[in-house]
């Protein structure tokens, strides 16, 4: 059985993070308020009332969270660049004090020896694009605007432009998906929107706005890719029901953010009563636009499969079945490493030559992880994780499967969105009170991969 160390030589090691996950300095410099900042200050929506207006203080750490990633010896560093530091209405002028910060960073990395991988947009969208009203600029509505994608694409071009030269690849979304699901449809996340399936059309914006900035990207001559969050998908039983629920749900969560991207086509979602046009958002041209760069990897965040059975009620057409007999994370997720390989082959399975090279840019777990009197963190659950996760990928790539890296989410404990501070997923355990960063054994274990993995390629 191929293991972890028999991952190709120039496979690619990283960490990945968030903006507004870490950052904090909220009001610092000119950032402007995010759909984040408006939503979590809502009462009821976050577990204990917690928002990123302070998170891991990384905008003012910066310099000791390198140092740890260097410690690492890391060839890579996902971040993500928030949106409204950059342009705190949504569009037009720019801040350059927000730009700088990013600039600083990257300088950093480089002088650790580490390639920046940054993320354009990971569900920080400026407030001004979400409500007009209360801020005079001309859009709204978030994604479910068209113009947001425009004004994505401008915002790409501005960042490229100032940091391209130093950053050879770009993602354009986070998980494109979960963001709709749960900002959208749900009304979980920000912006708190809770449509069903009137949220489609945020899916469609989405891919707009990435195919317009990945064109952007690449007039600049810079290496294009997305985040996906992909998962396979089980059907609970045999029984047709089960399947036929299966495939709708593997088309709603899968197919409908990659098909486009690599076929040029959306699948078919008409066991959700929705026709090709996504609730009428989809205009003439814009599959084309949105394929007509083509990407040069695809991110996968992996985290657990999901089991589908046949719907129990009329409102959707499939129902999610509890995965029993497994492991389970500090957030109650499944733990099922081998679906990370049955993920990769299936999607090379699925899309065969198209399948552009891929890299993990996310896959991790939350442990209820202390810093014990003596100062360790012995976070046992997280090395078991991510060996088993690695292993499964390795056989992936021995059935031939071309994954050319690994980010594991994440360098930090940080701010897990609606459930607040409480899902700890750092190789890095964060005191929130006093900002103290005290590695885990998963980083020392990470670290001596890293080494060991380098050694036995004679690096
Ligand atoms: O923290 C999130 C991240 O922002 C997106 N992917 C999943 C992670 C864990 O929930």
């Amino acid at each position: 059985m191929p293991n972890r160390l028999d991952l190709p030589a120039d496979f690619r090691w990283g960490v990945s993070t968030a903006a507004y996950q870490i950052e904090g300095a909220v009001d610092e410099h000119g950032r402007g308020p995010s759909v984040w900042d408006v939503f979590a200050a809502r009462p009821g929506v976050v577990r204990d009332g917690q928002t990123g207006a302070v998170a891991c203080d990384h905008y003012r750490r910066y310099p000791e969270d390198v140092a740890l990633m260097r410690g690492l010896g890391l060839d890579g560093y996902r971040f993500s660049i928030a949106w409204p530091r950059i342009q705190p209405t949504g569009a037009g002028a720019l801040n350059l004090a927000g730009l700088d910060f990013y600039d600083r960073l990257v300088d950093a990395l480089l002088a650790a020896g580490i390639t920046p991988l940054p993320t354009l947009f990971h569900w920080d969208l400026p407030q001004a694009l979400e409500a007009p009203s209360t801020s005079g600029s001309a859009a709204g509505g978030g994604w479910l605007n068209r113009d947001t994608a425009y004004r994505f694409a401008e915002y790409a071009a501005v960042v490229a432009d100032r940091l391209g030269a130093r950053i050879p690849a770009w993602i354009t979304l986070n998980e494109p998906f979960v963001h709709m699901v749960y900002g959208y449809a749900l009304g979980i996340h920000a912006p708190g929107r809770a449509l069903m399936l009137d949220a489609l059309p945020a899916a469609h914006h989405q891919l707009l706005g990435h195919g317009l900035a990945a064109a952007a990207l690449r007039e600049q001559g810079l290496e294009v890719m997305i985040a996906n969050n992909l998962t396979p998908v089980r059907p609970a039983t045999d029984d047709p029901a089960d399947v036929v629920a299966a495939t709708a749900y593997d088309a709603l969560h899968n197919r409908l953010f990659t098909d486009p991207l690599v076929l040029g086509r959306y699948p078919d979602l008409s066991a959700f009563g929705v026709g090709p046009d996504l609730g009428g958002s989809v205009l003439e041209g814009d599959l084309k636009l949105i394929a007509a760069t083509p990407l040069d990897g695809l991110g996968v965040n992996y985290y657990n499969p999901t089991r589908i059975a046949a719907p129990t009620d009329p409102g959707l057409p499939f129902t999610e079945a509890p995965i029993e007999g497994v492991p389970r994370t500090a957030f109650d997720w499944p733990v099922v490493p081998d679906g990370l390989r049955e993920l990769l082959v299936g999607l090379r399975d699925r899309y065969g030559a198209a399948l552009p090279p891929i890299t993990i840019t996310e896959n991790g777990c939350s442990v209820a992880d202390e810093v014990h009197p003596d100062g360790t963190v012995p976070d046992q659950p997280r090395i078991d994780y991510l060996a088993a996760h690695l292993d499964a990928l390795a056989a992936a790539v021995a059935e031939g499967v071309d994954v050319r890296g690994y980010y594991t989410w994440s360098l930090l404990d940080n701010y897990e969105w609606a459930e607040g501070f409480s899902q700890r997923f750092g190789l890095v355990h964060v005191d929130f009170e006093t900002q103290v960063r005290t590695p885990k054994a998963s980083y020392a274990w990470y670290r001596d991969l890293i080494a060991a993995h380098r050694t036995r390629h004679g690096g």
